[in-house]
């Protein structure tokens, strides 16, 4: 006999489990189908500022207190370009909101050890995950099926969704014809070289730097614990890229009063990202809902990636929640667009800030002075570091659907 859950959610990264988490709490039954194993998905390093919002979906799923024990507030950020610096208060700007520093390993640890406590099923290294005569079909005919391969063995569950989460290399949004979906994208001719090193951080707040060798920006994870970015080239290799070039571009990049409190030490991770924006719309077809990286990516320097996914899946929990205590579609139906409608202004802060940081050495004397005084602008401007401050924390949370 066939097994038969309300929702299979693809993907176990943020999106996957947080909305795992959210439906089990809604009392539905769910399974996580995850191609890679626990340790490779929760060894990934990438997101280190989560957005209030965010750590709020981890308190309503009583997941917060280790974010909140271990988590590092800021209330302020640092910008420098060309050696000159100035401070943005984020807490003074947004009624006291700031960000919590907790890395993606953290939130995803949390998240699955809990999934265990409470019986959440998540399957790790299931291959080849499908959706056989998957088609679009009006949401009233019949249940969708998965299949996919375990240890060698074919498998196969029945559910009324399933919820894409399975990132921006998954295969959900496959079968979303592209005539039904509308995909934009924008490349960046540029990525980022990050490292974590085990050495106190340059400052207690982030420091976001531009500089004629391109973008830098200092970050961490613990008190001990750092986390550096350096723009580069995209075809680049991290072979390129000895630790000591790392903190000769940091320390150049940063100039020399951001850069007298950088720790150097040696690097125990290195990787290269290539920076990239896109968006589909919509982010669903028939019974097939996608949240997260599967649907939407932005550039990092904004850190809203792992803060869209939670918001999406925050919406659409909501959305699947409704339909099955009401039998009503018409929250699923806003889904789509109620999720971007927060995306897009991500999009629109991600995009100016890379835009406003980062140095191509094609770019025009004219794009390089208008950075100059884009950057001018927001330190003299009180109105303009507001809007900044709003939107590094996170705009409000994609309201509820009326
Ligand atoms: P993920 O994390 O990519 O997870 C998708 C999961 O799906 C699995 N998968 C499949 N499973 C089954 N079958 C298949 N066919 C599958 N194909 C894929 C994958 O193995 C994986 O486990 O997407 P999700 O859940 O949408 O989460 C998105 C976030 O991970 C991402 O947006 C953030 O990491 C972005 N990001 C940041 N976000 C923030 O909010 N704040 C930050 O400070 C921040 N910093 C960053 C970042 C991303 C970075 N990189 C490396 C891209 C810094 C960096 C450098
Ligand atoms: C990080 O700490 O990894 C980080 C912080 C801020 C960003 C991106 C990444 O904008």
């Amino acid at each position: 006999m066939i097994r038969k859950v309300d929702i299979a959610i693809i993907g176990a990264g943020p999106a996957g489990m947080f909305l795992a988490h959210l439906l089990h709490q809604h009392g539905r039954s769910v399974t996580v189908l995850e191609a890679r194993d626990r340790d490779y998905v929760e060894g990934r390093v990438r997101a280190g500022v989560l957005e209030q919002s965010t750590i709020d979906v981890m308190a309503r799923l009583e997941l917060a207190d280790r974010a909140r024990a271990e988590g590092l507030r800021h209330l302020g950020v640092n910008l420098v370009m060309d050696g000159e610096s100035f401070r943005i208060d984020l807490g003074e700007h947004t009624a006291g909101a700031g960000i919590t520093v907790y890395g993606q390993q953290e939130v995803m640890h949390d998240l699955f050890e809990a999934s265990i406590t409470r019986g959440i099923n998540v399957v790790f290294e299931a291959e080849n995950v499908s959706l056989p005569n998957f088609s679009n079909s009006d949401r009233s005919s019949s249940a969708v099926c998965v299949r996919w391969q375990n240890g060698g063995k074919d498998e196969e569950l029945e559910c009324d969704f399933v919820i894409g989460c399975d990132g921006s290399h998954g295969v959900s949004q496959e079968y979303i014809p592209s005539t039904e979906s509308r995909t934009y994208v924008e490349t960046f001719p540029f990525a980022w070289l990050g490292i974590l090193a085990e050495v106190p951080p340059a400052s207690e707040e982030l420091i976001y730097g531009s500089h004629a060798h391109g973008f830098t920006l200092a970050s961490m994870r613990s008190p001990t614990r750092s986390r550096y970015y350096v723009q580069c080239a995209i075809g680049d290799s991290v072979d390129a890229w000895p630790d000591e070039r790392v903190w000769n571009e940091v320390e150049l990049r940063l100039g020399p009063s951001m850069s007298r409190h950088v720790t150097r030490g040696a690097s125990f991770d290195k990787s290269i990202t290539p920076l990239r924006s896109l968006v589909m719309d919509p982010m669903s077809y028939g019974r097939l809902f996608l949240a997260g990286d599967a649907a939407h990516i932005v550039p990092p320097t904004g850190a809203k990636g792992l803060n869209l996914a939670v918001s999406d899946v925050t919406v659409l929990a909501q959305a699947l929640g409704e339909y099955f205590d009401t039998g009503s579609e018409r929250a699923l139906k806003a889904y789509s667009s109620v999720a971007l409608a927060r995306v897009w202004k991500a999009q629109r802060f991600c995009w100016w800030f890379t835009m406003l940081t980062h140095r191509n050495a094609q770019d025009s004397g004219y794009r390089q002075q208008l950075q100059r005084a884009e950057f001018d602008y927001l330190r003299s401007s009180t109105h303009q570091q507001q809007v900044f401050a709003e939107n590094y924390v996170g705009l409000p949370l994609a309201g509820s659907i009326q």
